[in-house]
């Protein structure tokens, strides 16, 4: 459904709790995040729900990443809605366009796709108190009660600062925006990155290509990928028998959390484990002292991301691949000129150098009470109360907000129970006949203060690494505690950190 026709729409307005009328509730971003809050907030009872998506399909990360040997490091059944288990998934870490699949088969099973605008990005939120004023790419303004931003983290490409980055004469791309019209068969290619992405799509291509030019800027540890394929047998006993699913997802949900998060969290046993198994891996992988000197990270492993991939190292071996670990000093027309003066001419050039993570819903501009922007309040870097909304910005809620990335987990399990916080709050709106919600100044400054203190303790901050959990102030822009307690804060809110007002707020 496309709004193509600029309309206005300022009715009903006031305060909708006192009025006794459902909220006006604005979604943006239809990837997992945004479906599962469509999803749920209808099963809550509220129905009149809008969600922006700014593609012309939906599943967000999902959607935006083809590239070839895309899969989760995150087990599919634990990497799945809760309230819709899939005895069907294929393998025990999925591949990309079976996640696809999956996310739009839910949106049908639960006929939420009626209530998505396709192609129609937001660029502007503006709070009239108690109401937002909502702008589509298009020019459409509609006023809405509460929104809610599901516009994910891992969005916007990180297009890489190096000199005559764009002068190349061959093709280049960046991996979240896959050519999937150019076949890379007999071609010679570089890839810019060695991050999880990277990794996935060394695997996939090295045996395809003419040759392939990896360039490495650092090192990461990597650890086997324990991918394995699911049995009829199997899938048939995970329908019919009751509660394998859910005890699967439960086993996943622990193991991962007691071995990753655990590791980065300052339980140096724990770490010490994950340490062993990396290093273990390459010695077995990679048997050049040479090549595997060049591969060993002289920081912590869990400081980055640790990158699960089984193919990456023997790929390297290949003879038609090669790891570059010299710097780069410019892209040149021919290909990748590093640092020793060498061209490394090529075809393709592809570009897996992450994301910005910091951006969140910018560049929509969304200005709050007394006229405060976003983008001015997250100037420092962004921050957030409990990773989902913001002081001075009323009825406005973020999924996986600043600080509400986590080390290995499910996002979509915390974005669900950040969706049950937010579902807590708007029926209270609803009980009490509130107009307004907004967490409490000093409750975000003192959570805030208690995540510095604590994140600082992290491997992600002392692991003696760079990356992209480090926001521009140095500080890694993550959750500092274990999962479990930010999921039982989410299922049980603390009201007093908010401050619920009755009646419209004038704004100037
Ligand atoms: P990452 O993990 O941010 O990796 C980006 C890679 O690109 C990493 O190896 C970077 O090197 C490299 N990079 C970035 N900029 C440059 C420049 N200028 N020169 C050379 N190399 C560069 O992104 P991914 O897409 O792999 O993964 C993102 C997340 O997606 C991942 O954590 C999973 O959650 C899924 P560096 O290591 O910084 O030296």
């Amino acid at each position: 459904m496309n709004m193509s026709v600029a309309r206005e729409h300022f009715e009903p307005a006031g305060a909708w709790a006192a009025q006794g009328r459902q909220p006006r509730i604005a979604i943006i971003g239809a990837g997992f995040s945004g479906i599962g809050a469509l999803i749920k907030l209808r099963k809550q009872g509220y129905t009149d729900l809008t969600c922006f998506e700014k593609a012309e399909k939906i599943g967000g990360t999902w959607r935006d990443n083809h590239y070839p040997g895309l899969s989760c490091d995150v087990p599919s059944h634990f990497y799945s809605y809760s309230f819709e288990p899939n005895p069907d998934w294929t393998h025990r870490f999925s591949y990309g366009p079976e996640i696809w699949a999956y996310m739009n088969k839910v949106a049908d099973k639960y006929e939420v796709k009626r209530d998505i605008h396709l192609n129609c990005g937001v660029t502007d939120l503006k709070y009239l108190g108690p109401q937002w004023q909502l702008t589509t790419e298009h020019g459409d303004v509609e006023i809405f009660d509460l929104v809610i931003a599901a516009t994910g983290v891992l969005v916007n490409p990180a297009y890489p600062a190096i000199k005559g980055l764009y002068s190349f004469a061959g093709l280049q791309w960046h991996s979240a925006r896959w050519r999937d019209d150019v076949s890379l068969q007999g071609k010679r290619v570089g890839i810019i990155g060695t991050g999880s992405t990277a990794c996935q799509i060394v695997g996939a291509i090295a045996g395809e290509v003419a040759h392939l030019d990896v360039f490495q800027r650092t090192p990461h540890w990597l650890n086997a990928m324990p991918q394995k394929k699911y049995s009829a047998t199997w899938r048939f006993m995970l329908r019919w028998v009751p509660g394998l699913q859910l005890a699967i997802r439960n086993f996943m949900r622990w193991l991962m959390e007691y071995t990753f998060a655990r590791a980065t969290l300052g339980d140096e046993k724990q770490q010490q484990r994950v340490q062993d198994a990396c290093e273990a891996f390459l010695q077995e992988q990679v048997p050049d002292p040479e090549l595997r000197a060049r591969l060993t990270p002289d920081y912590k492993a869990t400081c980055k991301r640790m990158i699960m991939c089984s193919d990456y190292y023997p790929a390297l071996q290949q003879d038609n691949v090669a790891l570059i670990t010299d710097r780069i000093a410019e892209i040149v027309p021919e290909g990748v000129k590093t640092a020793d003066d060498k061209v490394h001419e090529l075809d393709v050039l592809l570009l897996a150098t992450g994301f910005k993570v910091s951006d969140f819903i910018l560049p929509t501009r969304v200005t709050g009470e007394n006229g405060l922007e976003l983008a001015e309040f997250w100037r420092d870097a962004p921050r957030a109360h409990r990773a989902l909304t913001f002081p001075g910005f009323p009825n406005f809620f973020m999924l996986e907000g600043p600080t509400g990335v986590f080390g290995n987990t499910s996002l979509i399990d915390i974005s669900e129970h950040q969706i049950a916080c937010v579902i807590a709050i708007i029926d209270r709106m609803k009980q009490e006949g509130v107009a307004v919600v907004a967490p409490k100044q000093e409750a975000y400054e003192a959570y805030n203060r208690a995540m510095s203190r604590d994140i600082g303790k992290s491997t992600w901050a002392t692991g003696g690494c760079d990356s992209w959990y480090l926001d521009a102030t140095g500080t890694p822009n993550i959750y500092p505690w274990l999962p479990q307690r930010y999921r039982e804060d989410m299922l049980n809110p603390d009201f007093s950190e908010y401050r619920f007002e009755q009646l419209p707020v004038a704004v100037s």
